[in-house]
């Protein structure tokens, strides 16, 4: 049997204190030093699970099972909004959570998603593993949590409707739309005048279903792996955002594993979201048939007049007062003048 010195010696000293050696020796060795919960809100079938379980795999095997990952899916320990907590308290370890919704914690966090700020996905990654991205972990670091330094991929957002597609901002007028949890979001959809409603993404289907919304919008590969087709007949492609998920840890947690250990774990952690923004890009990219395959009526809206009517409102002006204009100048500096 081939076991490590430390472990050797932690079991051991354990089975002393209980009075017994032999048997409990081998159950000891046998048990993770470190147990920590990683909860999100998507499905099992998402990318980011599927990494996400090879990554705890891995983990395993590298820190010689001192580490072990439980994977939590489908909001299952809570909403968004309770999870949020719970990992600020330490009664969950891990935690992604989109930029978006962290802003109720961070303001700087939503910074991201302005709207139509990122043309396509080379300057998003330029911008979120540069100065931007940096510039929002430091944010995130004053207030007691961890951010891993690469963040995960959930997309660009499209726009989806039970009643009619959205093709000019006109079709926003008192849209009846979900939105996530997060002021950007009901600030955006104020400005194009539509009818904003702040939900939790594990009530979305049955918001849906039932009516309480006509809409809402997320990047494809929830549309699908959420089965958001089920509910909505209209797909429209406004890539009205970029919107990624930080990789949180509870700073107490992270702090209790030995550097060694932390470093193992970071290196696979980040390691999970660079194969997962792959599988995203992949899947996006070819769902628009997929989801037109299950029913869905897909168009493709123009987005300078979705742009012009957000101007016009003050919406860009009104958040560069809010982040400020040292955050306001990484932004642009990574994806030109938003005035
Ligand atoms: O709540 C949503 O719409 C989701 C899943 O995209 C986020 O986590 C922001």
């Amino acid at each position: 049997m081939i076991i490590s010195r430390r472990r050797l010696l932690v079991a051991g000293s354990t089975a002393f204190a209980g009075g017994l050696v032999g048997a409990p020796f081998v159950a000891r060795a046998q048990q993770a030093e470190f147990t920590y919960k990683y909860a999100n809100n998507l499905p099992a079938a998402h990318p980011m699970n599927v990494r996400a379980q090879e990554m705890a795999a891995a983990i395993k095997a590298e820190t010689n099972g001192r580490v072990e990952i439980q994977i939590f899916p489908s909001s299952q320990l809570g909403s968004d909004t309770d999870t949020l907590s719970q990992v600020r308290s330490g009664g969950v370890e891990f935690f992604t959570l989109s930029g978006l919704i962290l802003s109720t914690l961070v303001p700087a966090a939503s910074i991201n998603g302005v709207g139509f700020a990122f043309p396509d996905y080379a300057s998003v990654w330029k911008a979120m593993d540069g100065d931007l991205g940096a510039y929002v972990r430091q944010q995130i670091a004053k207030a007691n949590l961890v951010a891993m330094d690469k963040i995960w991929d959930n997309g660009f957002r499209q726009t989806t409707s039970s009643t009619k597609p959205i093709a000019t901002p006109d079709d926003l007028k008192g849209f009846k739309i979900r939105v996530p949890v997060s002021p950007l979001w009901t600030s955006m959809y104020k400005a194009f005048e539509a009818s904003p409603t702040s939900i939790n993404f594990n009530e979305v289907y049955t918001a849906l279903q039932t009516k309480v919304v006509d809409g809402q919008e997320n990047p494809l590969a929830i549309v699908s792996t959420a089965k958001l087709f089920e509910v909505q007949k209209n797909l429209s492609m406004t890539n009205h955002m970029w919107d990624g998920f930080w990789f949180l840890a509870n700073r107490r947690a992270w702090e209790r594993l030995p550097e060694d250990v932390r470093a193992v774990v970071a290196k696979h952690i980040n390691a999970a979201a660079m194969k997962e923004r792959e599988d995203v890009a992949k899947l996006n990219a070819g769902l628009q048939q997929g989801l037109a395959a299950k029913g869905m009526a897909v168009n493709q809206p123009d987005a300078a007049p979705f742009r012009d009517k957000l101007r016009k409102a003050g919406f860009y002006a009104e958040w560069k007062g809010k982040y400020g204009d040292e955050a306001w100048a990484i932004l642009e500096k990574s994806v030109g003048s938003l005035a």
